[in-house]
């Protein structure tokens, strides 16, 4: 620790695990974003809110900045160290503090697995149903900062409608309790809703009080091949009607080739232009029936071309591996992510011109499109054609950018619907918020981080 600031640190807080140690800087000094160069300071590693409330005082006196850690696996830049931050790691702080069978919740410690947390509800018998493919490796305080949204909004809704109460300490270290559980409470400004999706901008979470559920009937999954978006249009509306759904999220051809080439079975012997994986309650005979009927009328209207229905679990987690394995089968391109989100009605013309753009404009590039469509939120993944280097490919993709954010607008999109806005995103955050809306939170943040330590640089 040759960094006086760090001697000053350790001498503060003396139980306090921190390393410079070059494999941790470079490990938690980036997320899933693969475009800066981690150079935090430090890592530190606090066990409980003492010591995280201790180092932000600390940052605040000595004018260092710091980068709340997860799981990283955002795919904003909200994670990234790269200018000279302290990285506080909430690995430590991975506790079930407390379950309560009558109130329904978990009251837990930021940095546990988010699949912890489903296996922790089950073992009560009941959910936390939010849920996506990083469930393995983000944490729970991750999933609070950015409001994480994933495969089940659909039914359940964001992060956001499971916080029943959110212990964080603010950028001047004090230490808040919002909401403590309650289910009704009508006492002024909910805290605790402005500090879900700050992206560790406003304070850092350090215990969150999770409302659980009753676990859905038995479901089944269904894989549809569909020729083309329109007709994905009227599977949905007609999903929406026939069956009680839990997900309907879809991908093209080109997302299908590339997951099947990392090794997912390839789900049928020809190729179409369009998939939809659907999983819907299917607890007994009847409902298992209404959604064969439903099957059978989208094959005789042709909003269908071909399909599978699920018959085990073994089965039913195949045909979610052909979805939720697109992010790593394309992970090795570097790929450039765009996350959107238009109304679902707005979907098929939005896809449309910006397709139309990009062949115009861009024809070597290859497009992967995918995601929640059942949300209007689809992910648009540009991959680097070959022979074209990668500051030159960003700098193409931020004007396939441009053209996005034009046809969002005209769309009333937003250029973030689930991946928050962090580096990545911010050049555009003036596309979907008025100048009063970012005036507003500027000085939100200028209360609850008045020397701007938390997390500078992301978001704003
Ligand atoms: C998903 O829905 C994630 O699979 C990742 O939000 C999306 O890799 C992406 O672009
Ligand atoms: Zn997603």
């Amino acid at each position: 620790m040759s960094d006086p600031r760090l001697t000053e640190l350790a001498r503060l807080l003396p139980g306090l695990k921190l390393s410079t140690d070059p494999g941790d800087l470079e490990h938690h000094g980036r997320d899933w974003t693969r475009r800066w160069t981690p150079a935090p300071i430090a890592i530190a590693y606090p066990a409980d809110t003492t010591e995280v409330q201790g180092i932000v005082r600390w940052a605040n006196d000595h004018h260092v900045a710091i980068v709340p850690s997860g799981g990283r696996t955002g795919l904003s830049g909200g994670a990234v160290a790269a200018a000279g931050e302290l990285v506080v790691s909430l690995d430590r702080m991975n506790k079930v503090l407390d379950f309560n069978a009558v109130d329904r919740t978990l009251t837990v410690q930021p940095g546990i697995a988010l699949e912890a947390v489903h296996n922790a509800a089950r073992e009560h018998g009941l959910i936390y149903p939010v849920d996506f493919a990083a469930r393995g490796s983000c944490q729970i305080g991750g999933n609070i900062a950015t409001n994480a949204g994933g495969i089940r909004v659909i039914r359940y809704g964001n992060t956001r409608q499971w916080i029943a109460g959110l212990k964080v300490v603010t950028g001047s270290g004090e230490l808040l309790d919002l909401n403590k559980g309650l289910v009704k409470n009508a006492s002024g400004y909910d805290l605790r809703h402005l500090m879900i999706g700050s992206e560790g901008t406003l304070g850092i979470v350090v215990e969150a009080t999770l409302a659980l559920t009753s676990p859905p009937p038995a479901s089944q999954v269904m894989l549809l091949a569909v020729p083309a978006m329109d007709a994905l249009m009227k599977v949905f509306a007609e999903a929406q009607h026939r069956l009680r759904l839990e997900a309907f999220e879809f991908f093209t051809d080109r997302a299908l080739e590339h997951v099947t080439a990392h090794g997912a079975q390839a789900p049928f012997a020809e190729a179409y232009p369009f998939y939809v994986v659907a999983e819907f309650d299917a607890a007994d005979e009847k409902a298992e029936a209404a959604a064969l009927a439903f099957f059978e009328q989208c094959m005789e209207e042709g909003w269908v071309v071909d399909g599978v229905i699920s018959s085990s679990d073994a089965q039913a987690a195949a045909l979610w591996r052909l979805r939720e394995g697109i992010t790593e089968s394309l992970a090795a391109y570097k790929p450039y992510k765009n996350d959107i989100s238009v109304r679902i009605s707005r979907v098929p013309a939005f896809m449309a011109e910006m397709q139309a753009l990009l062949a115009e404009g861009y024809p070597d590039f290859d497009v992967v499109w995918f995601g929640h469509i059942g949300d209007g939120n689809l992910h648009i993944n540009v991959l680097k054609p070959e022979g074209l280097d990668y500051p030159a490919f960003v700098a193409q993709c931020e004007q396939v950018t441009a053209l996005l954010v034009d046809t969002l607008a005209r769309h009333e999109g937003s250029i973030s619907a689930e991946h928050g806005i962090g580096l990545v995103k911010k050049p555009w955050l003036s596309s979907v918020r008025s100048p009063a809306e970012i005036a507003l939170m500027a000085g939100i943040k200028k209360v609850l981080d008045p020397n701007g330590i938390l997390n500078p640089g992301k978001l704003l």
